[in-house]
């Protein structure tokens, strides 16, 4: 309980820079609104616990002390603060608050608290997408939706200065509340320091400085820390360590004397006393300060309940303390930090105690908590039963706050127009990663609704994945103008890094997450600000990993945008080193909300991205993943008809279609294409009528399978999944060489679509320098190694035939 708590003048008496006058009624009524939210989210836990039957043997849980500890900071946020269009990460276990707020704003159904953590209920955490009260950031995996207000203010700011939105709008304030240990998570410093270098604006981070984690109570001195750090990135930090108690006895004889002692306690023995209450406190305290003068008087004017309350008057549980942070953060648009001291579980039985995270109230501490809520049997879920103010008189206030207004919040703007066709550049010889640059350049070229709506980011490798000349033509986007110095002094480069307001590119620092944050907030500014946008960020393939968890957030939340990773696989070659992907196409299958390409030509790229722009926008749509290479391949002359355009997307076809009822056919994805079409052309004449399929998503083919299997179950029998169809012209048992610079398993399913045996080629290990051909050779990718996975499947059935073909 380190450093002294700012101390307030009487709010009582101030005008609001919010906005709302707060006179004495509108504190008694927040306070009345307050003890509603704790009863209401109190309960709703424990008749999660104790109502239904329980079937599976999992307890249902929910976290009543993380949720006790926010309830004013959360009561004064959503009653008194907020305005309509302000956006709010709530720190994950204080779901249950939010649908209490919700439920008060009549926002939220009974049936939906009442179900909580049940299966169509209020979600465990709060949820954008099945949550059916309206969440505007979904929080689960801690620090991580805290972040995303920081890239959600960026994506404002993008919007606002190109010009996107209606101008009518106000500007929104992005707001999180964060537990105190969610600020162990790195990404959580990344986010800031990155905000900083943007000059991040109108943002609010709400710290529920409880000092308590899962585990434990957290070490003393991390307050000092977290508050230079804050101001270290230019944020306006207040700390509100007391009530308003604490603050007058503060001024009464031996008063001082009580707040050095608060202020030099460790946070573990200032939990334990909470828990333990008021006689233990006295005890302590006369032990500690038994020859301070005025302490002893002090104490004998309270009763040890009143003590009690007087040593866990924080300032996060002080509604005037807390309204006047947030007056305060409100003068100005500068990132506002503020560090709220809270007890975990404050008002519950289970307040103070280090192992609160989890626990719940039992039957008879809930029957006393009821009690003293004043609630009778069958008014638990009652508005407002057990308060003191009239009815109407809430009901009014409820009404009239700033956060009531009839205000739509959830937008959906017309579509970007698509073209039908993305002009594909012609090249004889050329990659994937390459192709991906020059497509970009030449929608940056133009001046179609299309690329006007893409924003491109990168972590500080736009130039090594192509975005160079899109960049060039379309600017960097910065709040001010800022000139190119090295261009001005004519030294030479093939980069003109201008910086503008209106630039559509933002360049991020070497962090993925915030690759991925970033990303989020860009596809989510359909919905939030109602300025479509169509996101583009690059990264090198195998630092996909580095930011997973970001990315399956920004999924969860149903952002859209197209994440391009290049180079990838062991195929980068001599930059080889730890730069190779190996198990991301597995990421691209299993990733909910995100289709994975893997494209061999660059007119199959043509023809996926422009599919992926339209994608991103449909409401049953999703974020589209790009695994691209940066070898250099032979292109195929071709027209590019309807058919194999479609089959590009369903995501396979024939290259060489095979004769009906061939016993051999060999599967590529991607970069491996030559090496699959020599083995072909080596082959062809040997095994009759052999196939060369071309896979361009193995995800796509995937899940269009077992939606056809799900279709089948549900009375469709004629239901037919694309590959079905395409292996069909095999024969029964035929053999599928499969290969693809990535983790073999990704093609390995294709054998349990018609029951074909498959023969994987892929990489399994760590990857290492070196050039194309001698890793191929070594990893078994190369020509070779598919020609002997070839004669091994033939001769498996020639010998079980009793004949055996020249290729084996
Ligand atoms: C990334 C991640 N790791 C671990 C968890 C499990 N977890 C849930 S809450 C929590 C502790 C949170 O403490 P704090 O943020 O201080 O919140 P409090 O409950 O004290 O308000 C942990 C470790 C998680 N949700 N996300
Ligand atoms: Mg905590």
């Amino acid at each position: 309980m380190t450093e002294s708590g700012a101390i307030s003048e009487d709010v009582s008496k101030r005008v609001s820079k919010t906005g709302l006058r707060i006179d004495k009624h509108d504190l008694t009524i927040l306070r009345e609104l307050e003890r509603k939210v704790m009863w209401l989210s109190s309960w709703m836990i424990h008749e999660a616990n104790h109502s239904r039957p329980e079937r599976d043997g999992l307890k249902v849980g929910g976290h009543q002390a993380s949720c006790a500890s926010v309830v004013t900071l959360m009561t004064a946020l959503y009653f008194h603060v907020l305005r309509p269009l302000d956006r709010v990460a709530v720190k994950p276990h204080a779901s249950p608050v939010f649908h209490a707020i919700q439920y008060l704003l009549g926002r939220q159904e009974k049936e939906n608290m009442a179900l909580f953590r049940g299966f169509g209920g209020a979600q465990s955490y709060p949820s954008r997408t099945k949550d059916a009260a309206d969440v505007d950031i979904s929080t689960g995996s801690v620090g991580l939706g805290g972040a995303l207000t920081l890239f959600a203010s960026l994506a404002q700011d993008y919007v606002r200065l190109h010009g996107f939105g209606d101008g009518e709008r106000d500007e929104g304030r992005m707001i999180a509340l964060f537990g105190d240990a969610e600020l162990d998570e790195g990404n959580v410093f990344e986010a800031l320091f990155e905000g900083w270098k943007h000059d991040v604006r109108n943002v609010w981070w709400i710290i529920d400085y409880n000092r308590q984690s899962l585990d434990s109570v957290v070490t003393d001195r991390v307050f000092h820390r977290l508050d230079g750090l804050f101001r270290s990135m230019d944020w306006s930090v207040q700390t509100i360590k007391y009530g308003q108690l604490l603050q007058s006895a503060a001024a009464s004889p031996g008063g001082g004397a009580l707040i050095d002692w608060i202020d030099s306690c460790p946070n573990q023995l200032y939990s334990a006393l909470t828990f333990k209450g008021g006689a233990a406190w006295r005890e302590r305290l006369m032990a500690d300060l038994r020859d301070t003068s005025g302490i002893r008087s002090l104490l004998d004017d309270y009763d040890d309940d009143g003590l009690q309350s007087l040593m866990t008057n924080l300032g996060g549980h002080d509604m005037g303390t807390v309204l006047e942070a947030y007056d305060r953060a409100a003068e100005s648009d500068v990132p506002a930090c503020i560090i709220a001291y809270t007890i975990k579980g404050y008002g519950l039985p289970l307040a103070g105690h280090k192992d609160n995270h989890a626990g719940l109230m039992n039957l008879d501490q809930m029957k006393n908590f009821k009690a003293a809520n004043s609630i009778a049997d069958g008014e638990e879920w009652e508005h407002f039963s057990g308060l003191k103010t009239p009815v109407t008189k809430l009901q009014k206030f409820i009404k009239n706050v700033p956060f009531s207004a009839a205000v739509k919040r959830r937008f959906a703007s017309p579509m970007v127009d698509v073209p039908a066709e993305l002009k594909c550049p012609v090249f004889e010889r050329s990659s994937t990663q390459e192709a991906f640059g020059r497509l970009l350049n030449e929608l940056g070229r133009g001046d179609s609704a299309l690329a006007k709506r893409i924003v491109t980011t990168s972590p500080d490798v736009t130039v090594s994945t192509n975005l160079g000349p899109w960049v060039n033509r379309r600017q960097i986007f910065d709040r001010s103008d800022r000139p190119d110095v090295f261009r001005n002094e004519d030294v030479v480069s093939a980069q003109r890094w201008v910086m503008s307001p209106t630039g559509q590119h933002i360049e991020l620092g070497i962090a993925e997450n915030n690759l991925f944050l970033m990303l989020a907030a860009l596809g989510l500014s359909n919905e939030w600000f109602g300025a479509r946008l169509l996101p583009i960020g690059t990264l090198y393939d195998p630092f996909v990993a580095r930011g997973l968890d970001a990315l399956n957030y920004a999924c969860y939340q149903d952002s859209r945008f197209m994440l391009v990773a290049t180079p990838s696989g062991i195929t980068l070659a001599p930059e080889g080193g730890a730069h190779q992907s190996v198990s991301t196409p597995l990421i691209g299958i299993g990733q909910p909300g995100l289709t994975y390409f893997e494209p061999a030509y660059i007119d199959e790229l043509a023809i996926i991205m422009r599919w992926s722009f339209e994608y991103m926008q449909l409401p049953k749509g999703g974020s589209v993943y790009l695994r691209l290479s940066t070898r250099p391949i032979d292109q195929l002359s071709r027209d590019m008809g309807t058919d194999l355009s479609k089959q590009i997307i369903t995501g396979a076809y024939w290259n060489k279609v095979p004769e009906p009822g061939a016993e051999l056919a060999i599967v590529y994805c991607g970069a491996v294409a030559p090496e699959a079409q020599a083995a072909y052309e080596e082959l062809s004449e040997d095994v009759p009528g052999l196939g060369l399929l071309s896979i361009t998503s193995p995800d796509r083919l995937h899940a269009d399978w077992l939606d056809a299997k799900r279709a089948r179950r549900r009375g469709r029998p004629e239901a037919l999944a694309e590959i079905e169809q395409i292996l069909q012209i095999l024969m029964p048992d035929a053999a599928l060489v499969t290969v693809i610079d990535g983790h073999p398993a990704t093609l390995s399913w294709l054998g349990a679509v018609n029951g074909h045996r498959v023969y994987p080629l892929g990489v399994e290990t760590f990857g290492q320098s070196g050039d194309i051909n001698d890793l191929y050779k070594h990893y078994g990718l190369d020509t070779e190694a598919i020609l002997e996975a070839a004669a091994r499947a033939c001769l498996r059935r020639f010998s079980a035939s009793g004949h055996v073909p020249r290729a084996a």
